[in-house]
């Protein structure tokens, strides 16, 4: 387009400069040379409507080409907004996460949008454009990442008091790397053996958390928060609140209103002794 714009406004100048150069004539000798008409139809009308078509047609060509990948999408990932966190689900895997979407590097990903609540917006500005995420609507987009790596992906529409911390990383693993988790997602946890994690996960499924959250192979099965089941291999806690170390971990169960202000999770009382061994059985769940 800009060589074929860049020609046509080349040839005009020419004209043009042709057409104002001083007139060495006197006015009476003028005479409208016989081609002059052949000159407005052919430059004025026929040319414009040549030009103009023909890369109207290249533009709605390469339009098409870049709304869909190259190859089809091998895998399909679904999110749903939530007040303030993303559910994660690979339909085909039956596999359930949160706030962290693993790919594999170098191949095309369809993703289905949508929303619990109120619209959201999803965009990972290294990867892909902002698609709105609207109540009663399903948008399907798709990205790729070429490298690997954990990109930084946002909420960007306005959803509320915590929406600046409604965050997620985009996980592309080497193929590999990536099966590797698919697998290790699509089995619940391992049932502990250590009594302080076995303690851990009775302080769960004894307690509000199973309301709101759900563990595979526990009786948690809650679907207000956050799925658990492999929380301990997530990159945040609270959709990019806070990293996801033990000792913030430790901080978010006691208040997560103080790290998260506003968010859905109700401050909760745990004795102490039961904390750390929550904490660590949390950790645990890779
Ligand atoms: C009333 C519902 C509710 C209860 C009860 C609840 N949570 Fe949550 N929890 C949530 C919500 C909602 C979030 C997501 C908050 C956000 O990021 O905005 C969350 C987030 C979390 C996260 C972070 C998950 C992630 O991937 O970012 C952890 C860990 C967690 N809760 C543990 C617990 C534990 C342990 C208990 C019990 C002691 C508990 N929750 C009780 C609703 C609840
Ligand atoms: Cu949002």
């Amino acid at each position: 387009m800009f060589a074929v714009s860049a020609a046509v406004i080349l040839l005009v100048t020419v004209l043009i400069l042709v057409g104002i150069r001083p007139r060495l004539k006197a006015r009476s000798e003028l005479e409208t040379p016989p081609w002059s008409k052949a000159l407005m139809v052919g430059g004025g009308v026929i040319f414009p409507v040549v030009v103009l078509s023909v890369l109207w047609v290249l533009t709605l060509h390469d339009m098409s080409a870049l709304s869909v990948p190259a190859t089809s999408p091998a895998l399909t990932v679904n999110v749903i907004g939530h007040q303030w966190w993303w559910e994660v689900r690979y339909p085909t895997q039956g596999v359930v996460t949160a706030n962290d979407v693993h790919i594999p590097v170098g191949q095309p990903v369809r993703l289905n949008l949508t929303t619990a609540d109120v619209n959201h917006s999803f965009w990972v500005p290294q990867l892909t454009a902002k698609t709105d995420m609207i109540a009663g609507r399903l948008n399907t987009m798709w990205l790729q990442a070429d490298k690997p790596g954990v990109y930084r992906g946002q909420c960007a529409e306005y959803c509320g008091l915590q929406h600046a911390n409604m965050i997620f990383y985009v996980v592309a693993d080497a193929r590999v790397a990536f099966a590797r988790w698919m697998s290790q997602e699509r089995q619940p946890p391992v049932q502990p053996s250590d009594p302080t994690l076995q303690q851990g996960q009775q302080a769960f499924v004894t307690s509000a958390c199973t309301a709101c959250h759900t563990i595979q192979g526990t009786t948690a099965n809650g679907r207000v928060g956050p799925d658990l089941t492999h929380f301990g291999s997530r990159v945040s806690i609270g959709a990019g609140a806070v990293p996801n170390t033990a000792g913030n971990l430790g901080g978010w169960i006691i208040d997560s209103q103080s790290i998260k202000p506003g968010n859905i999770m109700p401050p909760i009382q745990v004795d102490a002794r039961q904390l750390q061994a929550l904490i660590q059985y949390l950790e645990s769940l890779k």
